[in-house]
């Protein structure tokens, strides 16, 4: 008999979803999970470092089959879509995706989708981990309006790193070399058409493709990789160091609920005046008109690994607390410590020091803007 494990462990069960990939994930040697959505995601195959150094400098495949689609299809599909997030998509077109801060009647955070404009009435919002589904339909619901509102099986699977492309090109031909940032184009796999979009959770580039027949995950994963036997392809997922210092906020972990889009840097994905529809449209002007009370930030911590931040860890200015770290790893390429920090007005000037009250001690650490540079 085997001892126990000293770390605590997931047990997988029906409610934690599989994915079409996940037998291959498993041969693959994941070495954890994370629930998502409901979902089993990843979190590292060799380790965070070893997959980090791999992901900027080789190719990997994710399956990030837990980025569910809900989908809004019907006369009032757009009407829907608009209501829900402060992002004019008035001039979206249909094979644009478009990442976009959904929020309630208080303007705050549901979620925050890439969508996929498939048609002029039929959109996919592929969430983050909450519950869009039940919040979609209640909506739909409440206000009378003529859509149909589901989770279709579909589950993406991602190419990512700076060989993607050849690796892409190679399973669906050169045409996939032309999609632009954020586009997405139907392709033939195995005479069987797929989404594939040029986006990704990395800055490393890369393609998500989104698979809509259970038959055929084993075989998508195996041609990519087979594709990249050459290029060092290999099994990945989103990355903590590389998001970190690409500055990818996460829901759930940088931002809840309890946040709106402004104080988390999403400003530029708002347009309020021009998205009078948004639910949350009047409650974002008030809070643009008094300004907001804190900002995400990012923080250079000083001194040695830190252990992962699962708690919030204090932000202080002369003992006092002014916001708290919410993520916060060690990146090699940047040599330091980096963070993600929601700070109060009046303390989130770039270059002004704080400490940090980590599990390992109070810290020094210096403000930045985000997304890092080196
Ligand atoms: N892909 C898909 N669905 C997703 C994610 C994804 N759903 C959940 C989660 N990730 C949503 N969050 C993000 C956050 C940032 C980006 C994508 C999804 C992103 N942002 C671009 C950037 O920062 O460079 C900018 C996008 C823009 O300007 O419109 O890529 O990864 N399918």
């Amino acid at each position: 008999m085997s001892l126990p494990s000293q770390r605590p462990i997931l047990a997988v069960s029906r409610r934690t979803r599989a994915t079409p990939f996940t037998p291959r994930v498993e041969a693959s040697g994941v070495q954890g999970y994370t629930v998502y959505n409901h979902m089993l995601l990843p979190t590292a195959f060799r380790s965070m470092e070893e997959d980090y150094r791999h992901l900027k400098s080789h190719v990997q495949v994710w399956d990030v089959g837990c980025e569910r689609q809900v989908e809004v299809k019907g006369p009032d599909a757009a009407k829907l879509v608009q209501m829900m997030t402060p992002r004019n998509l008035s001039k979206a077109q249909v094979g644009q995706c478009l990442y976009a801060p959904l929020v309630d009647e208080a303007g705050m955070l549901i979620n925050d989708p890439v969508i996929l404009k498939l048609a002029e009435d039929r959109f996919w919002l592929s969430i983050a981990d909450s519950d869009v589904l039940l919040w979609a339909k209640g909506l739909a619901l409440g206000y009378g309006l003529d859509v149909r509102v589901s989770e279709p099986d579909v589950w993406p699977l991602a190419i990512q790193g700076p060989k993607a492309e050849d690796v892409a090109a190679r399973i669906f031909g050169e045409d996939v070399r032309s999609i632009g940032f954020f586009r997405f184009r139907t392709l033939s796999f195995q005479g069987h058409p797929l989404i594939v979009a040029r986006s990704g959770w990395s800055k490393q580039g890369g393609f998500e493709i989104y698979l809509d027949r259970a038959e055929l995950g084993l075989t998508l994963w195996d041609a990519c990789m087979a594709a990249g036997a050459d290029l060092e392809i290999g099994p990945g997922c989103p990355n903590l160091i590389e998001r970190i210092e690409g500055g990818l906020l996460s829901y759930g972990n940088d931002m809840t609920i309890a946040n709106n889009p402004l104080e988390c840097g999403l400003d530029k994905y708002c347009q309020i005046d021009a998205a009078p529809t948004c639910i949350g449209a009047e409650a974002l002007r008030r809070i643009a008109a008094d300004g907001v009370a804190r900002k995400i930030m990012g923080l250079r911590i000083a001194d040695g690994v830190l252990p992962s931040c699962v708690e919030p860890w204090p932000v202080l200015v002369a003992g006092k607390r002014v916001g708290a770290v919410s993520s916060a790893v060690y990146s090699p390429d940047f040599g330091a410590n980096l963070a993600f920090a929601m700070l109060d007005r009046g303390h989130w000037a770039p270059g002004g020091a704080v400490e940090v009250e980590t599990p390992a001690g109070l810290r020094r650490a210096v403000i930045s803007t985000l997304p890092f540079t080196k």
